[in-house]
């Protein structure tokens, strides 16, 4: 049987690597894409020929369209998406917030996953294949310095049921996955690489692993093809709402 043929964004660490690497391990072709190339190398190193490296920046639609049409045979029909790659920059509230920084989440996060969507999505209609957005709780539940980064994901998780509404009678599925607190390389991007906020910030959590929504994806690919699951939710244990804030005069 001709292998099935995933296309995941942000293979270079955290969820995006895991989805990739269990993905292979199941018999999958995966393109693999991140600006790091020598990370996306290395999965080709173990994985070899199952591994096409497709390396660019989310913010360069002409690079994501130049990858696209490079994609080799055995590459080019894509039955899965994962919209994986993505940030959040800062923790600032909104009036101390960096602008720069407010519109490379957007950019990374919306414009370059809609660009990266639209251009799959012949494909994905052709294979009767699956998309499968990386939300955020952030998307639901907003926090204080969570501001542009969770509307980013509130775009994500809606993007994903307006799909689902387009993509009627395609056969093509669509699921947000919304996970909560993750240790991957998240908080040190979002901290400009400070290792000790990383450090603490998930000290005494057993916070979700990125084989965690790994493990996820694999169940969603392996479900009958007349079950869609639109949202997937989920936080850690140790992980909660807390209440409204009251400001006193
Ligand atoms: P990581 O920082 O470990 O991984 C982020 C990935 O996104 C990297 O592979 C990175 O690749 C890629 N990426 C970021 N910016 C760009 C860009 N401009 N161009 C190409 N690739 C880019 O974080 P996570 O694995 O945690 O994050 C993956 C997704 O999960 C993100 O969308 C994030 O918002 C979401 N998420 C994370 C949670 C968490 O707590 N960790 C919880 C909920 C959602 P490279 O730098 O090599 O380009
Ligand atoms: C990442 C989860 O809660 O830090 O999307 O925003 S959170």
């Amino acid at each position: 049987m001709t292998a099935k043929t995933a296309f995941v964004t942000g293979a270079t660490s955290g969820f995006g690597r895991a989805i990739a690497e269990h993905l292979l391990r199941d018999g999958w072709h995966v393109v693999v894409t991140g600006r790091r190339t020598e990370r996306l190398q290395s999965l080709r190193d173990v994985f070899g020929d199952a591994v096409h490296i497709a390396s660019f920046d989310m913010r360069d639609a002409d690079a994501i369209n130049a990858a696209i049409a490079a994609l080799p045979e055995g590459f080019a029909h894509i039955d899965l998406l994962v919209n994986n790659a993505g940030l959040a920059l800062g923790t600032s509230p909104a009036q101390r917030a960096d602008l720069v920084q407010w519109r490379q989440m957007i950019d990374t996060n919306i414009t370059g996953l809609v660009t990266l969507t639209h251009a799959l999505l012949p494909r994905l209609i052709e294979a009767r294949g699956m998309i499968i957005n990386i939300s955020s709780i952030a998307a639901t539940y907003p926090y204080g310095g969570g501001n542009v980064y969770g509307g980013t994901k509130a775009f994500v998780t809606q993007f994903s049921l307006g799909l689902r509404s387009d993509l009627h009678g395609t056969g093509v599925r669509v699921t947000s996955i919304e996970p909560g607190m993750a240790e991957t390389e998240f908080t040190l991007v979002r901290t400009s690489g400070d290792q000790t906020a990383s450090d603490t910030l998930y000290a005494g959590v057993t916070p979700i692993t990125a084989d965690d929504i790994a493990e996820q994806v694999m169940w969603l690919v392996k479900l009958p093809a007349h079950l869609n699951i639109n949202r997937i939710e989920t936080m850690p244990v140790n992980q909660s709402f807390a209440g409204f804030q009251i400001h006193r005069e």
